[in-house]
């Protein structure tokens, strides 16, 4: 069986990764669509390199949950009938083991040039403006996919859209596209759709069933009846 999994902040909220759009969520107080852009960045490159910079050095304080855990464990039984796409620019489930994951958001331990377009597996701070490993000039950036541009490996994640028999979409709001509209496409062309969230998402009418609670406890017992 083909399985496709989505995953949004939801899953790492258990691990202390803030979520976007919940009531102490990262842009309380701003329209994410307002600060996430490519204009916010030329408006105030300063601001947003140093935004970043804080969340990638958080990530060194948090850890894969159970949920991260059980994708890992899924993946060890199934292999590449498991894909994983996350928006989370996270590298939680790398950490949990899983090696088929599609970060359609870009990552934080990534920088991208604004210059020669080459992108760097990143650890430091960005802020400073270092000089681009690839030509030199100063115009590296946080390597994310904010409104407006176009989301990573939109081909691959289409082609395994299609030939999925399961879709299943765990901790995302269904606020923001493509992502939001991969559910429906899976359903009309022949996947079973499961969600699995805290309360129901934007798009919880598409799926065929929905599961609420924390990631932390219906991922494992999910990947528990997948693997019985
Ligand atoms: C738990 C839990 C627990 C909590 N357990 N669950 C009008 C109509 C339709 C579309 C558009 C439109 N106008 C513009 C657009 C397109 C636009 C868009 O969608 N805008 C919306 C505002 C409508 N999209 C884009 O611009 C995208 N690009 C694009 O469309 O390109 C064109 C194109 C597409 C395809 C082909 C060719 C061309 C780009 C979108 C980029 C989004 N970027 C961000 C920032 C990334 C960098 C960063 O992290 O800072 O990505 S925005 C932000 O939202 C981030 C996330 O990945 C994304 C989704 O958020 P997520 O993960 O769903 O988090 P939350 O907080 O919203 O929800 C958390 C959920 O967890 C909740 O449901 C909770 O219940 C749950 N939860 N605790 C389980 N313990």
């Amino acid at each position: 069986m083909k399985v496709v999994v989505l995953t949004g902040a939801g899953i790492s909220a258990e691990s202390g990764v803030p979520t976007f759009r919940d009531a102490d969520g990262l842009w309380e107080g701003h329209r994410v669509e307002d600060v996430a852009t490519p204009e916010a960045y030329v408006r105030d490159p300063v601001t947003v390199q140093r935004f970043y910079d804080a969340r990638r050095a958080a990530l060194a304080a948090v850890e894969p949950n159970p949920a991260h855990h059980a994708l890992a464990r899924l993946e060890q039984a199934v292999g590449d009938q498991l894909l994983v796409v996350t928006q989370n620019i996270d590298d939680l489930h790398e950490r949990a083991g899983s090696t088929r994951v599609l970060h359609m958001h870009g990552e934080l331990r990534s920088a991208l040039c604004r210059s020669c377009r080459g992108r760097f597996p990143w650890e430091e701070d960005l802020g400073d403006f270092p000089p681009c490993p690839g030509c030199g000039t100063t115009e590296l950036r946080p390597d994310v996919v904010w409104f407006g541009e176009v989301p990573y490996d939109l081909e691959r994640i289409v082609g395994a859209l299609e030939s999925a028999d399961l879709f299943v979409s765990i901790g995302t709001s269904g606020a923001v596209y493509p992502a939001a509209g991969f559910v429906r496409g899976a359903r009309d062309l022949g996947a079973q759709t499961l969600e699995l969230n805290l309360e129901p998402s934007q798009g919880s009418a598409w799926f065929h069933e929905s599961r609420l609670g924390p990631a932390t406890e219906t991922v494992p017992a999910w990947v528990e009846e997948m693997l019985a």
